[in-house]
């Protein structure tokens, strides 16, 4: 029997027993960034991983998404699963119709893997540029796998840090696929949000028709989960960033839990208050149907009806 790893010491597990939200998620409602890792027992994590974490499979991910209420999930490979898809693509198959995945390909990959690939739910590739997660992104690289995926009408998923962005901008600008960011682009949320680095990232938003995650608040917040006035109003400091996304750009924003959260460290958030952030960043019912149906259902499931 294989020996399994023993988790990265200090990993924060997901959280026990999330607590009901108090904002009820529209009917159709798409948790679009969230992972599974493994369980090891049954899918071993790549060697070349920045981290080993607790097991979150997918009968987790699903008792999740029924207890808060959602709909489908965008199931996104994560980096300690290397370029092995198996745990999303066994997710994404055994949640039928209510799952779409994002996987991590290597630049040899040929046409009919791709093709088995969408076949399975997969709907687009990940670029990582986050140094604690991967070793290189050689942009030759990630070039030919943009090219191989673009006819299978794929889009890219970026998750980069927010001060890569003007190294970056211009290989992102050239990427033959639509362009879809992780958690709004790693803003520093202790700069103002009218600050030039956050005006530039709004900027490469618009000039590239980018579609944008606004996810991720307890991993952008310094303030942290702290209620305010006893309200589930959490993260405050994130808000003025999502609110500024959602209103610009409302067509061509998304939602998601990120669940089971890898790599934080001082907190593991209960996904229950992460629902009751959305109002405070989408505050009219039109900004948030787009925002966890519309908008993802397009990217998705075009032509299905929610
Ligand atoms: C996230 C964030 C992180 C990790 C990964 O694939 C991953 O390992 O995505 C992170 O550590 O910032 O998007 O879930």
């Amino acid at each position: 029997m294989r020996t399994l790893s023993p988790k990265t010491p200090g990993w924060l597990d997901w959280y026990q027993d999330p607590s009901e939200p108090t904002f009820r998620l529209p009917a159709g409602a798409v948790d679009a960034h969230c992972h599974v890792f493994g369980p090891q027992a049954e899918f071993a994590f790549a060697p070349e991983r920045k981290y080993t974490p607790c097991d979150g499979g997918k009968d987790q991910l699903f008792a999740l998404r029924d207890h808060l209420g959602i709909a489908r999930n965008v199931i996104v490979q994560a980096t300690c699963h290397g370029t092995d898809n198996a745990a999303m693509l066994d997710a994404v198959r055994a949640a039928g119709e209510r799952a779409r995945g994002i996987a991590t390909v290597a630049p040899d990959i040929g046409e009919s893997e791709l093709r088995a690939l969408d076949a399975a739910g997969v709907r687009g590739v990940r670029f990582n540029f986050v140094r604690r997660l991967v070793d290189t992104s050689p942009k030759e690289a990630l070039r030919t796998i943009a090219r191989k995926i673009a006819p299978l009408g794929w889009h890219i998923v970026l998750y980069f840090e927010s001060a890569d962005l003007p190294e970056l901008e211009s290989f992102f600008a050239s990427l033959p696929a639509p362009l879809v960011v992780d958690h709004m682009g790693r803003p520093d949320v202790g700069k103002p949000v009218d600050g030039p680095e956050f005006t530039r990232f709004l900027r490469f938003v618009a000039d590239n028709d980018v579609w944008v995650k606004v996810t991720c608040p307890e991993r952008l917040s310094v303030t942290g989960p702290a209620a305010l006035d006893g309200e589930r109003h959490a993260y405050t400091d994130v808000v003025p960033f999502g609110r500024r996304v959602v209103e610009e750009f409302p067509g061509r924003v998304l939602w998601g839990t990120d669940w089971p959260h890898p790599n934080l460290t001082d907190h593991m958030p209960d996904d229950g208050l992460l629902v009751d952030h959305i109002p405070h960043v989408a505050v009219t019912a039109e900004q948030r149907h787009k925002l966890l149906v519309d908008n993802p259902m397009r990217l998705y499931w075009p032509g299905a009806d929610s």
